[in-house]
C-alpha cells in the first residue's frame, strides 16, 4: 500500500509493504528536487559543489512514525524495552523493562535494543505472549534542543485523540500539546502508542538533479510469538 505527497520541493513515497511471514515493513522514498541551494561561497561549508556558485546544504531529515497498536482483543497492550548487558563476550544477559509510565528512549547499537507490543491476555498455542517488535534500523542520529522531539527517537505514550502529529502538533494538527516530546507526561499506559523516528543526513551530490532518485528508508515490524511456529513453511 502507498502513497505519495509533495512536501516543499521534495516527494515522498509512503509505503506499507505486508510480507507473508507476518512483518510490516513501512518504508519511506524521498525524491524530488533539491530543497536549498546555496549561492554563496560563505555558505559552501555546509554542503557540497553541485554547479557553478551552487552548493547542495546537507541537511537531515526526520519522519516520525505514530504506531498505534491492538493485538488480540482490546485492551491488554502492554510496551516493553529490551536490551542486551555486558560489551564484547560471547554470553550477554537480556533485559527487559515494562514501559509502564510514559517514555522516551533512545536507539542503542551497543545494547542491541528494541521494543515490542505485547498483548498480556492472549497467548498463542505454545503459551507465549502474542506480540510485535519494532526493529529500528539505525541511521544518522540528529540532536537539536530547538526542536525537542529530536532529542529521542522513540516515545511510548498512552493513546489520546489530541496526539497526532509528531511536531506541530497544536498549530498544524490542531491537537494537543506541541510535539511528541510534551505527550511523555507521567501518564500510565494502558493504551500504549509507539512513536519512532527515521532520520538520514542527506549530503546533496551532482546526480541529485535535475529530478532526484529515490532515496529509501525502513524499519520492520517483526511478528514476536504471534504464532507457534513458523506461518509459512
Ligand atoms: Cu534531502
Amino acid at each position: 500500500m502507498w502513497s505519495s505527497a509533495q512536501i516543499g520541493a521534495y516527494n515522498y513515497v509512503m509505503q506499507w509493504n505486508f510480507h507473508d511471514d507476518g512483518t510490516i515493513e513501512p518504508v519511506i522514498g524521498a525524491t524530488g528536487r533539491l530543497q536549498y541551494v546555496d549561492t554563496t561561497s560563505a555558505q559552501a561549508q555546509h554542503g557540497w559543489p553541485i554547479g557553478p556558485n551552487r552548493w547542495g546544504r546537507s541537511h537531515i531529515h526526520s519522519i516520525y512514525y505514530r504506531l498505534d497498536f491492538d493485538l488480540g482483543p482490546a485492551g491488554n497492550d502492554a510496551a516493553e524495552q529490551y536490551e542486551f548487558g555486558g560489551s564484547g563476550g560471547t554470553a550477554r544477559r537480556i533485559f527487559s523493562t515494562t514501559l509502564s509510565t510514559e517514555t522516551a528512549a533512545q536507539y542503542s547499537t551497543e545494547r542491541f535494543r528494541f521494543w515490542r507490543i505485547v498483548d498480556t491476555a492472549t497467548t498463542n498455542a505454545d503459551g507465549h505472549p502474542i506480540s510485535y517488535e519494532i526493529s529500528p534500523k539505525f541511521g544518522y542520529l540528529h540532536r537539536n534542543q530547538v526542536e525537542p522531539w529530536t532529542l529521542n527517537d522513540v516515545y511510548v505514550t498512552n493513546y489520546a485523540p489530541g496526539e497526532v502529529c509528531a511536531t506541530h502538533n497544536a498549530s498544524n494538527c490542531g491537537g494537543t500539546g506541541s510535539d511528541v516530546s510534551a505527550f511523555v507526561n507521567g501518564e500510565t499506559v494502558t493504551d500504549p502508542v509507539v512513536w519512532l523516528s527515521v532520520t538520514f543526513h542527506h549530503v546533496p551530490r551532482d546526480e541529485d538533479e535535475v529530478n532526484m532518485p529515490l532515496h529509501w528508508e525502513s524499519f520492520k515490524l517483526y511478528p514476536r510469538d504471534l504464532t507457534s511456529v513458523n506461518p509459512t513453511p
